[in-house]
């Protein structure tokens, strides 16, 4: 029986739907028009046209971060290969598996002087476990697997060029499933938690440290705290796993977290880091001994001090820590700090979130949108004071959480809040961006109309590249760049077809505001006057 004849492209995107993608998000170009064409004469997979490629790469590193598999993003040769770059950077640092597809020059012209050329393997160099061009038909369905796989098992980005004239060419061979590696259990043995155990049992000041990696484990860790007598920081990723009544949760760290937290970790003497890799300088205890829970090895390279690691989910190792530790003799003096520590802030907080005047004080900004926005809500961020000031102030119940954060570029709030509402249309998505952070993906606003997505975004506008301000009043040097030159983002939203508010008043009108953009329906802008304050300032 003669064997199905698919073009590179259609076999390719049978086995795209095969390992489970859902969507792909890039930009049209000449280099990829075979792909483009096989994409719209399937229904499998849906392709999501964005404005610019840098929002495609951002969008399917969202899409890896919110769902833990497999991103995808397509752009054409030169100029729409180097667009996604920042995406790619955002998906290797965050260790977010993505998977590239490009087009190249065609196979005749491979390597020559032809426009757009470039050797994309070099280019995508320094962010991706895998990067190959495609040599033959035949080999597309290896080369994919290869890709798709080493993204997922390294988390990671691959990358595939394919020459514009293969997307076309036929091949007759077929889909190739992944192997698929069981990860996760059994990876640890008795001995490695006997052995965490005994460096537990050693502490007098110990403190868990939890992020987005314990999504699973919320009650094994309030158990931990309790038996160990430890308090409980949590990452930005892990804002939303704990209540904030969990007794000595002690909320975020470092830039934005509870200050008064910092000076207790940097006096911990064992610390429990289980499913983060935040860890950051000036506000961490420089001699404490560290265990490390994380289901993937390649977090455990991070600069941590981590004297032991144990490679597995939090949720299947908690349980077993927490056997050893029955009985354990905790010091009730530490528990009794950590509980000070907890109410004082608590305190603290309360007052900052309810700080008068207009425009709005960004910690005020954001105790409102904690009393409006759903708890089961995805918050997308962006990069500055505004992602600061969130860390602060916002006290997650069910949230989750989307951000960029080992490589902390501006722009991802509204792409990673489009992805957000694709993969979770039931969901209230609110994305919480600064001004300049925002210019920066403006042309995307026409992405969330074409595909209807009912969205909040919220500007922090301070007229400001904020967070470079404070950086430089902070060094003494001379600043003339970071005011910004603002659109009036509720004409500029109202003309690409948002609703637009704009809370003129401090009163309860800035919470009523927020409210109606949430219940809007379709895409909606909130830009809310907000006063420049330099960060490290406790209003
Ligand atoms: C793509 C990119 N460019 C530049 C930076 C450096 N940077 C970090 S924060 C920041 C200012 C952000 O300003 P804005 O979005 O208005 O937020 P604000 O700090 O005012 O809240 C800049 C320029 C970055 N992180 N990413």
């Amino acid at each position: 029986m003669a064997q199905t004849e698919r073009t590179v492209a259609e076999l390719m995107l049978e086995q795209l739907s095969m390992y489970g993608v859902k969507r792909i998000y890039g930009v049209v170009g000449d280099a990829t028009i075979g792909f483009i064409d096989a994409l719209a004469k399937q229904d499998k997979i849906q392709f999501i046209t964005c404005k610019h490629e840098s929002t495609a790469a951002f969008m399917a590193s969202a899409e890896a971060k919110l769902t833990g598999g497999l991103g995808v993003c397509t752009a054409t040769m030169g100029p729409g290969a180097t667009n996604l770059l920042n995406g790619l950077g955002d998906a290797h640092a965050d260790r977010a598996p993505v998977l590239a597809l490009t087009g190249q020059a065609p196979t005749d012209k491979y390597g020559t002087a032809t426009p757009q050329f470039i050797n994309q393997q070099d280019l995508v160099k320094p962010f991706a476990a895998y990067s190959a061009n495609l040599a033959s038909s035949d080999a597309a369905a290896d080369l994919l697997e290869k890709a798709v796989g080493t993204a997922l098992r390294q988390r990671d980005v691959t990358h595939l060029s394919v020459p514009k004239d293969l997307f076309m060419e036929k091949t007759s061979a077929s889909p190739r499933p992944m192997a698929e590696v069981i990860q996760g259990t059994a990876v640890f043995t008795k001995e490695s938690l006997k052995k965490a155990a005994s460096i537990m049992k050693s502490a007098k000041r110990p403190m868990i440290f939890a992020g987005s990696g314990a999504a699973g484990a919320a009650e094994e860790l309030r158990k931990l705290a309790e038996l160990w007598g430890a308090g409980i920081l949590v990452s930005l990723g892990g804002k939303g796993l704990l209540e904030e009544s969990t007794p000595n949760l002690l909320q975020g760290i470092g830039e934005g977290g509870n200050p008064h937290a910092s000076e207790l970790f940097k006096q911990a003497d064992v610390v429990l880091l289980a499913g983060t890799t935040w860890w950051p300088e000036g506000h961490v205890p420089t001699d404490a001994r560290v265990i490390q829970i994380d289901l993937h090895f390649n977090q455990i390279e991070k600069n941590i001090p981590v004297e032991l690691a144990i490679a597995g989910k939090s949720e299947e190792v908690l349980p077993l820590l927490n056997e050893h530790l029955e009985g354990f003799s905790r010091s009730d003096d530490w528990v009794a700090r950590c509980q000070e520590v907890k109410e004082k802030w608590a305190r603290n907080n309360e007052d900052e979130g309810n700080s008068e005047g207009y425009p709005f004080r960004p910690s005020r900004i954001i105790r409102a949108l904690d009393r409006t926005v759903a708890p089961d809500a995805i918050l997308a961020l962006d990069t500055g004071d505004n992602t600061v000031w969130t860390n602060r102030n916002f006290r997650q119940t069910n949230q989750t959480t989307v951000f960029s954060g080992y490589w902390r570029t501006m722009g991802f709030g509204l792409p990673a809040a489009m992805t957000a509402k694709l993969i979770h249309p039931d969901k209230q998505v609110v994305a919480i961006v600064g001004d300049g952070g925002l210019q920066m993906v403006l042309a995307d606003l026409m992405t969330a109309i074409r595909y209807g997505l009912d969205i909040t975004v919220v500007v922090m506008n301070n007229e400001s590249l904020q967070m470079e301000k404070d950086k430089i009043d902070v060094m003494g040097t001379k600043d003339i760049w970071t005011d910004l030159t603002n659109p009036d983002f509720v004409k500029l939203a109202e003309a690409c077809g948002w609703k637009a508010f704009r809370p003129v008043s401090d009163d309860e009108e800035l919470e009523s505001v927020l409210e109606e953009a949430l219940n809007t329906g379709g895409p909606s802008l909130v830009d809310i006057k907000t006063v420049q304050v330099f960060f490290p300032e406790t209003e």
